[in-house]
Formats: structure tokens, C-alpha cells, sequence
């Protein structure tokens, strides 16, 4: 009871915030973009946006969350350069709903000057699509409008293989399960190797998430990542500042 109350109450005040990690491109170092994650307001009973979100979710309150994050990572946004993207991360349970990207969303985007090619929309199956089917031809409808798909955690036990095949997504966010110590795990290089094969037969991007080390990021730019993302490159902020030149090597 307390819980639904304060997540109405969120909703009506639009209390919740977004900050911004940096994702850059492993070829020259510059940043591609910029992943919105949601932030609850100081002292909320929510412990974290995780908490949040499936609490909406177990309440058939996901639409109106996702929306008000959506309208708050693009409000919020740090300015973006013309080929810079934003990744924005919707609840996979809501693109069985056609309107998800209403006029709305094109009306927050145009006042802060970003096109709909610059969004990346960010699915999990932490809570699963029942029709692949229905999901892909939404999907196919959103990209005729420019907006690119990623499958967010793949390689842990969230994501299927089956959601990549099916939805054939833009890029694919390696989880940092597979990424934390990979150097000195010959079975993380192999699914990580494994993951850029495939993308690249698929002809889908990729993002390797939770870099912390250097070794790491070493590792996964010879393994032929396009993208990375980790507190070693920037950590999430309100006001990201430019990503930390000296992790990327030359
Ligand atoms: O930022 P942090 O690691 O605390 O986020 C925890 C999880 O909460 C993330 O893995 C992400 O999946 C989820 N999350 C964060 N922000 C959003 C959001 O705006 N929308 C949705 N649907 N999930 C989010
Ligand atoms: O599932 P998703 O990729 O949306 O999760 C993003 C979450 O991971 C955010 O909560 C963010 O704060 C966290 N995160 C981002 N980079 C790192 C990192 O390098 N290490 C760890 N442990 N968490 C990270
Ligand atoms: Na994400």
C-alpha cells in the first residue's frame, strides 16, 4: 500500500531523475553517446530503479513510469553532438504497446533538438515479451522512424539468445557479468568472442558494459567491440563529463 502510494505520488510530482553514462567508441575513444538511467528521489522507500521499475511492473503501472523516465532522460539530456546517441531503457513489457513511443516523445525530443535516429531504446527480458511476433513488427514500426533497438544484459541469464534472433536488435550490451575479470577467465573470452562473431555475421553492433579495469577494456577493443561502457570510461552523473580519455588506449 505505502509503496503503490509513493510511486502514485512519484508519478503525479515527477519526482524521479535521470544521470547519464558515457559509452565510447572503442576505434577512436570519443563518446558515442549516453545511457539514461533513472534515479529515485532522495529518502523514496524504493531502494533503486530496479526495485522501482518492477514494482510498476507488478502493478500495471510500467506505462506510466516508463513514460515519465522517457520524458525525463530526454529533458534532461546533456547536449549531444549530430552523430551522438541517446540509450533510453524501456520495460520489454511495453512494446506490446503500440503507443509506446507516442507524439509525445517526438515533441520532447524535437525541444531539445535530437532527432528520433540519435534514440536507442534499450530492451531486458527481466520481464519477458510473450509475443516475438507482435514485438517485432513494433519494433519494425519504430525503425522506420529512425529510432535503433538494443538487447540490454546479454549474456546473463535475463537476456535469450531467442530475443536477439528474434528481435534483431541494432546493437547488442554485453552484461558485465561476462566482463568483470574476463582476462583471467578463458570461458568469459569465449562467450565474449562467441557474442562479436555472431554480431558481426548478424551485422549488429556491439557494447560491452561494466568496464572497471584497464585489462579489461584492452581486452575486449582486441576482441573487436565496437562500443564500451564502465565506470573505468565514466561513471553515471547528472552532468557527465567528457569520458576519461586516458582509459582509452591509442
Ligand atoms: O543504474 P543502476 O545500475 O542502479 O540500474 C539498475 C537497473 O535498473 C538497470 O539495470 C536498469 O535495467 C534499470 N533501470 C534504470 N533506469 C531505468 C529506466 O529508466 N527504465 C527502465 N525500464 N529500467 C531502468
Ligand atoms: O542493466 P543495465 O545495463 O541498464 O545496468 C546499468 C547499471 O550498471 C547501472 O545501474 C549502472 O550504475 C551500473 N554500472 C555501470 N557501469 C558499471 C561498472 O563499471 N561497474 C558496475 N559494477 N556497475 C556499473
Ligand atoms: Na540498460
Amino acid at each position: 500500500w505505502e509503496l503503490r502510494c509513493e510511486l502514485e505520488r512519484l508519478l503525479a510530482e515527477s519526482s524521479i531523475k535521470s544521470v547519464y553514462q558515457p559509452i565510447v567508441r572503442l576505434g577512436d575513444g570519443k563518446i558515442f553517446g549516453y545511457e539514461a538511467l533513472t534515479r529515485c528521489p532522495e529518502g523514496s522507500m524504493f531502494d533503486g530503479p530496479l526495485t522501482l521499475f518492477r514494482f510498476a511492473e507488478k502493478n500495471q503501472m510500467a506505462l506510466a513510469l516508463d513514460r515519465l523516465a522517457r520524458e525525463t532522460a530526454i529533458r534532461h539530456s546533456p547536449a549531444l553532438g549530430a552523430m551522438q546517441k541517446i540509450f533510453i531503457n524501456v520495460t520489454m513489457s511495453i512494446i506490446n504497446d503500440p503507443h509506446f513511443v507516442s507524439g509525445q516523445t517526438v515533441r520532447w525530443l524535437n525541444e531539445k533538438g535530437i532527432h528520433p535516429g540519435q534514440v536507442v531504446f534499450e530492451l531486458t527480458e527481466r520481464s519477458s515479451v510473450d509475443d516475438f511476433e507482435a514485438a517485432e513488427k513494433i519494433l519494425a514500426h519504430y525503425r522506420t522512424q529512425g529510432y535503433e533497438i538494443a538487447i540490454d544484459d546479454a549474456g546473463a541469464g535475463y537476456s535469450s539468445l531467442q530475443s536477439i534472433v528474434e528481435l534483431r536488435p541494432d546493437y547488442i550490451k554485453v552484461d558485465r557479468s561476462l566482463v568483470r575479470q574476463a582476462d583471467n577467465d578463458e570461458m568469459k573470452k569465449h562467450m565474449l568472442r562467441t557474442f562479436v562473431r555472431f554480431a558481426k555475421k548478424m551485422n549488429i553492433r556491439t557494447v560491452a558494459e561494466g568496464i572497471e579495469r584497464p585489462e579489461e577494456l584492452r581486452l575486449l577493443r582486441a576482441m573487436g567491440f565496437d562500443y564500451a561502457q564502465g565506470y573505468l570510461i565514466g561513471r553515471p552523473s547528472e552532468q557527465p563529463a567528457a569520458a576519461n580519455p586516458g582509459a582509452i588506449p591509442k
